[in-house]
């Protein structure tokens, strides 16, 4: 049996928080299981997940500026541990997610987990200036929620316009109920945005100012134009994350 599914996101455009609120510095720093390993999920399976839920999963995310070249043309780019886009989050309905988030950025951050609800943990949305405090440089803040829903969702800061200089990942949640699961062979994913060879320090300022009629996109890459091949039997989960 054949057949194709395509889960895209809508893109929700999160607003631009430049919140100046006072550092706040965790009274203990928690020993996490590093899960820091790059893995490869563009046009890779999905690597499956086979841990007994409801679980808890421990990452560890280290922002930094790191140079790299997603297009061919290097320039520094917002990472989660040097990855972009950044590393793979995966977990079941029902599991608790614990990431520690150490900033090394060189200047504030938040991450905010697109589209999960965060019943009783508002506080872990990371929307600086409404739900938290941005975590200030140099300093980290672990996020411990639990998932009561399932499907394709993404993770980004929330602090200025930082995610669209890269700092961005994938957050899938399965459902051991999910009536597509023994009709495929493989899952994979697939995170479309625009890309920039200019910093949104540069992008910003023209972004809100008087008269703004669009950027000059001429560097934009065009992911979408990847996704035109055939398939049989896999489950594509697109972000737009944008
Ligand atoms: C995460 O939150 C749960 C529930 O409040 C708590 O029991 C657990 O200790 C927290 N874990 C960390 C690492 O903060
Ligand atoms: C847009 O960028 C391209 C490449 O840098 C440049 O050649 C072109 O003149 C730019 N167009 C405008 C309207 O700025
Ligand atoms: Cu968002």
């Amino acid at each position: 049996m054949k057949f194709k599914i395509f889960s895209i996101i809508g893109v929700v455009l999160c607003g631009f928080y430049a919140a100046t609120a006072s550092p706040i510095v965790p009274k203990e720093f928690y020993e996490l299981e590093p899960r820091d390993e790059p893995v490869p999920y563009i046009f890779d399976p999905l690597p499956k997940l086979t841990d007994s839920s409801p679980t808890t999963r421990y990452y560890y995310f280290e922002l930094s500026k790191t140079n790299l070249s997603p297009d061919g043309f290097e320039r520094p780019v917002w990472t989660v541990n040097g990855q972009y886009p950044g590393p793979l989050i995966q977990a079941n309905k029902g599991d608790r997610l614990v990431i520690k988030v150490i900033n090394s950025l060189g200047e504030a951050a938040t991450i905010h987990w697109h589209g999960i609800f965060q019943r009783k943990t508002n506080w872990y949305d990371g929307v600086p200036g409404q739900t938290q405090c941005p975590i200030p440089d140099g300093i980290s803040f672990t996020y411990n929620f639990t998932l009561d829903q399932s499907g394709t969702y993404w993770y980004h800061s929330h602090f200025l316009a930082q995610y669209v200089d890269g700092l961005v990942g994938p957050l899938i949640v399965h459902d051991s109920k999910d009536p597509y699961f023994n009709y495929c062979d493989e899952e994979y994913l697939i995170t479309i945005s625009d890309w920039y060879h200019e910093p949104t320090s540069v992008l910003l300022p023209l972004r809100m100012a008087p008269g703004y009629t669009g950027l000059n996109v001429s560097h934009v890459i065009r992911l979408c134009d990847l996704c035109n091949f055939a398939i049989s039997n896999y489950i594509f989960l697109y972000i737009a994350c944008s």
